[in-house]
């Protein structure tokens, strides 16, 4: 089994709350080719937050140097059920608490796999690409606010 795991760190400092942490996410590849990521979050403003895997592990330059959403296929921005969407898309969180996201487009071999990729944190809802915006095919609207982010590093 492949494990990877990313510290999320902070770019910004989040207005009205305390103790802002999101502090892993570890994921393990499942034998049927899904992956589950699992983590957990505190002191996030209330609602949800956009959440996708970003194109480069990069953070030179803060978390907007992670790119754009990643997307091998080439699609639109959709739901994580959607067929339509970028590998990428792995929807919403809530600001507090744990989480636990399967899915079958962020493996951790092969030529997708999203090791040495980013993990965004967004200040912002992501609106599935059903919003009606003229960022939602292609953010979801979850705006330029990038409030953490983190690469996934192999775990041996
Ligand atoms: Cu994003
Ligand atoms: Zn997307």
């Amino acid at each position: 089994m492949v494990k990877a795991v990313a510290v999320l760190g902070s770019s910004e400092s989040v207005k009205g709350t305390h103790g802002f942490r999101i502090v892993l996410i570890c994921c393990s590849a499942l034998s049927h080719g899904a992956t589950t990521a699992t983590g957990t979050i505190s002191g996030l403003q209330p609602g949800l937050h956009g959440f996708h895997v970003h194109a480069l592990g990069d953070s030179t330059n803060g978390c907007m140097s992670t790119e754009p959403h990643f997307n091998p296929a080439g699609k639109e921005h959709g739901a994580p059920d959607d067929a339509d969407r970028h590998a990428g898309d792995l929807g919403n969180i809530a600001g507090t608490g744990t989480f636990s996201i399967t899915d079958s487009q962020i493996p951790l071999s092969g030529p997708n796999s999203i090791i040495g990729r980013a993990v965004v944190v967004h200040a912002d809802p992501d609106d599935l690409g059903k919003g009606g915006h003229e960022l939602s095919k292609t953010t979801g609207n979850a705006g330029g606010r990038r409030i953490a982010c983190g690469e996934f590093d192999k775990q041996t």
